[in-house]
């Protein structure tokens, strides 16, 4: 399948220079590589969205999708995994979407594991509605809602979701292609919840190229089952600093999925129901 294939005839709104091109970019060949080898095939692959730029992604590729509501992209991916565990679902969620109204569902997730991937197109901004602070913005960051600059400090979501139980965590950035491409093919094949937090310039309502561009690397020699080394390398750039920035594949683990367990845990409901059905019956 070329990826070209996956193209759609919608109108693209995006910003020129909107990081998003590039996790569009990315995704489409990865889907097709995957489909081609024989791997997922794109009639099993299911797109989830929430409401932002990020979400718009959906309609630019030819394949299965569910738009969501705002901050509800991963409760309704996990429904769609559950119900078909055949299906292969990504969700692009925005770091509004995700980390501040959905953040107690990307906790459960992780906590769960449940087979899904979740890429964050994290730029920092609500962009779609015209620049308001979000959860992961700087201190100082001065946008419509903070016109004084931002008194709070960022989370690092990367963080959260190891310290929440997450198996594959990565960050990618949207300048340039290839280690996008990569860890997303790595996030789709990995069996479990993987999490990659795209640094995906807004270059409309907070531009952080050049920001970018002067500090971040590709994690070389790194294993990502060294959990103590992830973390350390997590905690590199707080998101507030003006550290390094490593980019790739910080930790993986291979677990019991939700799905595993959700299997395990109805045949154990259905030896109960058996029991208390015969206790019942001593009573009647
Ligand atoms: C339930 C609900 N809450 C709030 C909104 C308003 N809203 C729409 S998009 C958005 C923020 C989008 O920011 P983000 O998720 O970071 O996506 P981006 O536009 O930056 O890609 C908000 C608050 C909404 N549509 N629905
Ligand atoms: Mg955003």
């Amino acid at each position: 399948m070329n990826p070209k294939d996956l193209g759609t005839k919608a109108a693209n709104t995006w910003c020129p220079g909107c990081g998003n091109f590039a996790i569009l970019n990315a995704i489409k060949p990865v889907i097709a590589e995957l489909d081609e080898e024989g791997l997922v095939p794109v009639e099993n692959v299911v797109l989830v969205s929430g409401i932002g730029c990020h979400a718009k992604i959906v309609d630019y590729v030819n394949a299965n999708s569910f738009y969501t509501i705002h901050g509800r992209t991963i409760p309704v991916a996990t429904g769609i995994k559950l119900a078909n565990p055949d299906l292969t679902v990504i969700c692009f969620a925005g770091d509004g979407d995700a980390y501040a109204e959905g953040l107690d569902h990307l906790i459960f997730a992780a906590k769960r594991n449940v087979d899904i991937t979740t890429i964050i197109h994290d730029n920092r901004v609500y962009g779609l509605t015209t620049g308001q602070y979000t959860p992961t913005s700087p201190s100082g960051f001065k946008g419509r809602s903070t016109p004084a600059g931002l008194e709070v400090p960022p989370i690092n979501p990367l963080e959260i979701v190891f310290a929440s139980g997450g198996t594959f965590i990565a960050r990618g950035y949207s300048h340039g292609i290839e280690l996008l491409k990569d860890v997303f093919r790595e996030a789709i094949l990995h069996r479990g919840f993987s999490f990659v937090d795209v640094l995906q310039v807004c270059a409309t309502f907070f531009n952080l190229y050049e920001y970018y561009n002067e500090r971040v690397y590709a994690l070389e020699e790194h294993d990502p089952q060294d959990a103590a080394r992830a973390e350390e390398k997590m905690r590199e750039w707080d998101y507030n600093s003006d550290g390094s920035i490593p980019l790739g594949i910080f930790y993986k683990k291979e677990d019991a999925t939700f799905g595993d367990n959700f299997v395990k845990y109805r045949s154990k409901i259905s030896d109960l129901e058996g029991a208390i059905k015969k206790t019942m019956e001593g009573y009647i």
